[in-house]
């Protein structure tokens, strides 16, 4: 006999489970935050962040269409203006049914805010109030996260200066550091450029010394930023190995000695993961400018032949693409160094989340991470975790219910160990501690 309460019982553990946010791009207040008037603050906070996220500038080109209003008259406008332009046509004209328009109504309800104004100056007067480092804490508290991994690109000219002039950047508690190196195994020759010119001796064709002077750049990194792991995003057509592609281009076999002999022996060396976010089209439309990404069907091969060559290496694994979910999945139950995580940017909707944990659940038992919210703006992760943890919950009871009608005694312990695995430890297990 299956239990009439187990649903609630299940959604109100997930609910109660403060989870370990794996990948966010969201910044300590250190960072300059976007109120702060120098207008270069990384810490995105507030409803004009939150209205104009590059997911609702996608879906806002779709009513109104560009031969309408053209890309540069839209960009032309200030934030406000497009925020304003994105809050009518897409919340007040329409019904804001998108799992983005929807994430924002969730993110004001559960902040006390009424989600239907017909206009954004209530909430612009709301936020006004705020002070930035203590609405941190306030929707780490409503979001139940116990931890906000950012992603610090260390290529962007910007925020490498903020590390180089501020040593203890990486130092709120409540944040950890990644090291995000997508240019050093995309495109190792500009790469090299920008290394040069920061004094590290290396060449575009990535030569013995120039080996040894690259993995003096990551080690630096590491030193200076303390990371939770390594992370790069990588194109649909990502081979290991390249020679496995015909007549591959040099730079596709320089990128894969940047992986190989650079970044994988320093992250095995110094015990870091290294994350893989793959099937990622940079570009597509560029008049999208941050919106213009689309996703492609990746070679999970690739996947397992690493895991395969580096045993010494730990990855974590996210794909874009729904296609290669299964495959990632098996090429997970065969190598113990691989660790599929999260419902990456267009998967990270309830529909895909339960397909996919359901689909994990079936395949690695609780060996896998879920989900990461990959917030952008500090108070999505409001919405993102509210939504995955209802979907997780879903599923997570239909296979309680299974348990329970194969006769074995489903617990709350079962229950709160299983979720305290999925939504904290395996991501700490992935992870280096501070
Ligand atoms: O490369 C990434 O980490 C992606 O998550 C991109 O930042 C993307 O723009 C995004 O924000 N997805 O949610
Ligand atoms: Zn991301």
């Amino acid at each position: 006999m299956t239990d009439p309460n187990l649903s609630a019982t299940v959604h109100r553990i997930v609910a109660d489970q403060p989870v370990t946010d794996l990948h966010t791009h969201c910044f300590a207040p250190r960072f300059g935050h976007s109120t702060d008037g120098t207008g270069r603050g990384l810490m995105l906070w507030g409803i004009d962040e939150l209205v104009t996220y590059h997911y609702l500038i996608a879906e806002v080109f779709r009513v109104v269409t560009p031969d309408k209003l053209p890309y540069d008259h839209f960009w032309k406008m200030s934030q406000t203006q497009r925020a304003d332009h994105i809050w009518k046509h897409l919340f007040v004209d329409r019904t804001p049914i998108s799992e983005a328009c929807r994430g924002v109504l969730t993110t004001l309800s559960k902040l006390g805010l009424d989600p239907n104004e017909k206009t954004l100056d209530p909430y612009r007067k709301w936020f006004a109030d705020q002070d930035a480092d203590a609405h941190v804490d306030k929707v780490m508290q409503i979001a139940n996260v116990d931890s906000i991994t950012m992603t610090n690109e260390v290529f962007d000219e910007h925020e490498r200066q903020l590390w180089l002039d501020n040593p203890s950047l990486g130092d709120d508690p409540r944040f950890r550091p990644v090291v995000r190196i997508d240019p050093m195994v995309c495109d190792w020759p500009d790469a090299s450029e920008k290394l040069s010119a920061w004094g590290y001796q290396v060449n575009s064709d990535l030569t013995a010394g120039a080996i040894d002077e690259a993995k003096r750049f990551l080690n630096d990194w590491i030193d200076r930023t303390r990371p939770a792991y390594v992370a790069a995003s990588l194109p649909p057509t990502f081979m290991y190995p390249a020679s496995s592609v015909k007549n591959s281009p040099a730079s596709r076999a320089t990128n894969e000695t940047a992986l190989t002999q650079v970044v994988l022996p320093v992250l095995e060396d110094r015990g870091l993961s290294f994350a893989m976010m793959i099937g990622v089209h940079r570009g597509a439309n560029p008049s999208l400018r941050s919106a213009a990404d689309i996703s492609g069907k990746a070679d999970t091969q690739a996947v397992a032949n690493l895991c395969a060559a580096f045993p010494g290496n730990r990855f974590l694994v996210t794909m874009l693409s729904l296609e290669n979910q299964h495959e990632l999945c098996v090429a997970a139950r065969k190598f113990g160094n691989l660790m599929p995580f999260g419902c990456w940017w267009f998967l990270n909707n309830p529909s895909i989340i339960e397909s996919m944990t359901r689909m994990r659940l079936e395949m690695l038992g609780t060996g896998f991470i879920p989900q990461h919210s990959d917030a952008r703006i500090l108070d999505q992760l409001i919405y993102k975790w509210d939504h995955s943890r209802r979907a997780i919950a879903n599923v997570l009871t239909e296979k309680y219910d299974g348990l329970a009608r194969a006769g074995y005694r489903v617990t709350e312990h079962t229950i709160r160990s299983d979720v305290q695995r999925l939504l904290r430890d395996n991501t700490r297990a992935f992870c280096q501690t501070r």
